[in-house]
């Protein structure tokens, strides 16, 4: 099976890099890094890198390795959390010997020689934990770092066990990721501390949000609001899920105005959004989406689309 392969692939393998998506989240780091320090942690002489761009706010789970081209040749490549390859973070990652792809969104962008997609698993990161339980008899072995990224994927990936994506395989992981040595409270305060003036955009978003009769609510943050309370679009994206508990809100989509595009996160209580991020140069998850529009009209389509979508979802 796909497991075997993909320990067998490591085995294999002197050098092995791993990436993950761009606008990196926990799960991505968590899966990518927790992934490297299984390999590394087993097998000590091989070379494991991780590489993609570096996001300060998540530089307390790990610091990506700089490495040259010529490392590419004759390695490994695998990619982790990403659905499409447009999303990778560092295109050289065509440039290996062999390339796999361990992912749980849906398989939009069936790549690499081997992939690995199971869109039921709440998070990469528990896909990875899978791989090590499988894998253990194979010389797989897991330490308190690995387990301490692992369970920070998992964590993001849920908003902390809350939502449907959390299974009993779920709570099962991670009854065992924290029988290993690491900290906590130490994690949930780096990985939630949130600064003063996202907490004042957050404040914005709940005092300006619109909803309509088949609950669809809406918040548009534009440029200027941006630079009003100094936050860069990409910070913006921890505050998508601020809108969730709100009475009568069934879908939702914040709207952030960028330099050449507006960007568009999408979540949903029920109702199936990816149908309508697709149609908006977007995609993911049935209940979590992100998609893309270039004027403020094509807002006004897209708002329309969902609420048609929660219509039918009503009937
Ligand atoms: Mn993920």
């Amino acid at each position: 099976m796909v497991l075997d392969t993909i320990v067998n692939k490591i085995k294999e393998y002197d050098t092995i890099i791993i990436h993950r998506h761009v606008r990196p989240d926990p799960d991505a780091y968590g899966s990518q890094v927790g992934l490297a320090k299984i390999i590394q942690h087993s097998f000590p002489y091989k070379n494991v890198y991780t590489v993609g761009d570096e996001d300060p706010s998540l530089s307390f789970l790990a610091i990506m390795d700089q490495i040259k081209e010529e490392t590419y040749r004759n390695a490994l490549v695998i990619v982790c959390d990403t659905a499409n390859q447009a999303r990778i973070s560092d295109d050289r990652f065509s440039f290996g010997k062999e390339l796999i792809k361990i992912d749980h969104h849906p398989n939009v962008d069936t790549y690499g020689d081997v992939s690995w997609v199971n869109t039921e698993a709440s998070s990469t990161s528990e896909m990875i934990y899978e791989l090590f339980l499988h894998g253990k008899s194979m010389g797989l072995k897991c330490n308190d770092e690995a387990a301490s990224l692992l369970y920070s994927g998992i964590v993001g990936d849920t908003g902390r066990f809350l939502f449907p994506s959390s299974t009993e395989k779920t709570f099962r992981y991670a009854s065992d990721l924290v029988t290993y040595n690491f900290n906590r409270t130490e994690l949930y305060e780096q990985m939630y501390n949130t600064k003063q003036n996202i907490a004042r955009l957050k404040g914005y978003i709940l005092q300006n949000f619109e909803i309509s009769e088949a609950g669809v609510s809406s918040v548009k943050i534009t440029k200027d609001k941006l630079k009003e309370f100094q936050i860069t679009a990409s910070e913006t994206s921890s505050l998508v899920g601020v809108l969730g508990d709100i009475d009568g809100i069934r879908a939702w989509a914040i709207f952030v105005e960028e330099e050449e595009l507006i960007r568009v996160r999408l979540r949903s209580k029920g109702p199936v959004i990816n149908e309508v991020a697709a149609k908006y140069n977007g995609g993911g998850h049935p209940l979590a989406s992100g998609a893309t529009i270039y004027n403020w009209a094509e807002m006004q389509q897209l708002i329309a689309d969902l609420e048609q979508v929660c219509l039918d979802y009503r009937v």
